[in-house]
């Protein structure tokens, strides 16, 4: 236990973990499950192209977010590029494709990849999520989609911005990366706008060490997409499309079918978790669990919290240095709002007040199968006597401690 500044590592008391507790640690599930998987495919000598592992993968990703068609693929990313790809077909390069600012940057290297332009929309400062009242205002002639972010278990607003896609004629889509398993209400993330994204990297909820997939209800999409992703070949290996290849192997459609089947067990220890959090950092001024609309399914998969820079005297990054000395690899999810990053720097760069709030003040902290609440315990006690002493802390740091380095 940890009762001053003395005892944190950073200024050279002893850490609280010999072993680093670092944020996105694989949900690997059962290695004898998928130890069995493997010898199937290699027995079966079939390791890619379509594989009975990755059907077997796609119905059951399907199945789990309420939609016909799951189209799985080599990442999220990728998937992001081949949905825009296809709204711009209808336009020309240079066309517009508005995005939240607060998201992980592969959102805007989608749109800046297929040679559109990412136009950065403000977020809700609740939330953290796009704010659909702002998107109108960025709306122009040139706009071809809007992709909206669900992040850390939370669905956008998916109603208000169907309304406005439906009303400027708008293709849809959300960049749901991190959101398998979380609802809206009771309709599970997936099946809303013109398709969704999810990752499958090996940080994610369910991993397939790299992966991802579009979900759809459109059928002539999911065909267009399948054919993309395949070097353009149709059902009747014609080539049909500007193709790529994306595909998933069979090998991490194993790795995929083990993490999902892990999956329920892992929302259960990963929400009991985020009790832990909010009940052991209740008292601890400034420091503050994400919140989350119960209505909603969340996996928690992420333990957010903000840390208000001035309310304890302590900014999170110093914070971060603190918790990284312990060897808790804390992570700043995200550090850097989307119209700060030097590739999208341009004259209509303007202040997005939100984002740039949040982005000072987001850190995840450790959870997952592998994350007791004993160690949750230890990791709030830690942050208490950090935020307890912010402005000491602070002043220490500037000044040049010895202890332990950060990694
Ligand atoms: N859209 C959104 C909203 C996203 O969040 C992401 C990805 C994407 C799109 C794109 O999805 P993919 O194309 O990747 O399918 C990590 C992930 O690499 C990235 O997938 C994820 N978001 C992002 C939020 O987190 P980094 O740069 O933070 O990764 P890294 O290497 O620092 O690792 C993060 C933590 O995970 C560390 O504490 C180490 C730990 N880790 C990592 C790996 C790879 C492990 O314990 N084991 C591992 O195997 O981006």
């Amino acid at each position: 236990m940890k009762h001053g500044i003395q005892d944190l590592a950073l200024f050279g008391g002893t850490p609280a973990f010999v072993e680093n507790h670092r944020v996105g640690r694989p949900n690997q599930g059962d290695r004898s499950r998928f130890l069995e998987r493997m010898n199937r495919v290699l027995d079966g000598e079939w390791l890619s192209n379509n594989g009975p592992l990755v059907h077997e993968f796609e119905e059951r990703v399907a199945e789990l977010a309420g939609v016909r068609h799951c189209v799985s693929v080599c990442n999220a990313t990728v998937a992001l590029q081949m949905l825009v790809g296809d709204a711009a077909t209808a336009g020309v390069p240079g066309d517009e494709v508005i995005i939240p600012a607060l998201t992980f940057p592969a959102t805007a290297h989608a749109v800046a990849w297929r040679g559109l332009r990412p136009v950065v929309c403000d977020v809700d400062p609740l939330t953290g999520l796009i704010d659909p009242g702002r998107v109108e205002a960025l709306i122009t002639p040139r706009t071809r989609a809007i992709i909206g972010v669900h992040l850390w278990g939370q669905a956008c607003d998916v109603r208000r911005l169907e309304k406005i896609a439906d009303c400027y004629r708008l293709r849809l889509y959300f960049d749901a990366a991190p959101a398998l398993g979380c609802t809206h209400g009771d309709t599970p993330i997936g099946g809303f706008g013109d398709a969704e994204v999810f990752s499958f990297h090996a940080t994610k909820v369910v991993n397939s060490f790299e992966g991802g997939a579009i979900v759809t209800d459109d059928d002539a999409l999911a065909g267009r997409l399948r054919a993309v992703r395949n070097f353009g070949f149709g059902p009747d290996g014609r080539v049909e499309e500007v193709g790529t290849n994306a595909k998933l192997n069979e090998a991490a459609a194993a790795m995929g079918l083990t993490s999902l089947d892990a999956l329920e067990d892992t929302i259960a220890h990963n929400r009991a978790n985020y009790e832990t959090y909010r009940s052991a950092l209740a008292g601890v001024a400034g420091v503050r669990p994400l919140e989350y609309d119960a209505r909603h399914r969340n996996t928690h998969h992420y333990a957010m919290v903000t840390v208000d820079g001035p309310a304890t005297g302590l900014h999170r990054d110093v914070l971060l240095d603190v918790l990284r000395a312990e060897n808790i690899l804390a992570q700043p999810y995200f550090a850097q709002p989307m119209h700060r990053l030097r590739p999208y720097l341009d004259e209509s760069t303007a202040a997005l007040p939100w984002a740039e709030e949040l982005c000072g003040q987001l850190l995840a902290l450790p959870t997952g199968p592998k994350v007791s609440a004993e160690d949750v315990g230890i990791i709030c006690d830690v942050v208490r006597v950090a935020a307890a002493h912010g402005p000491e802390v602070t002043a220490t740091r500037r000044a040049g401690p010895v202890g332990t380095a950060v990694q």
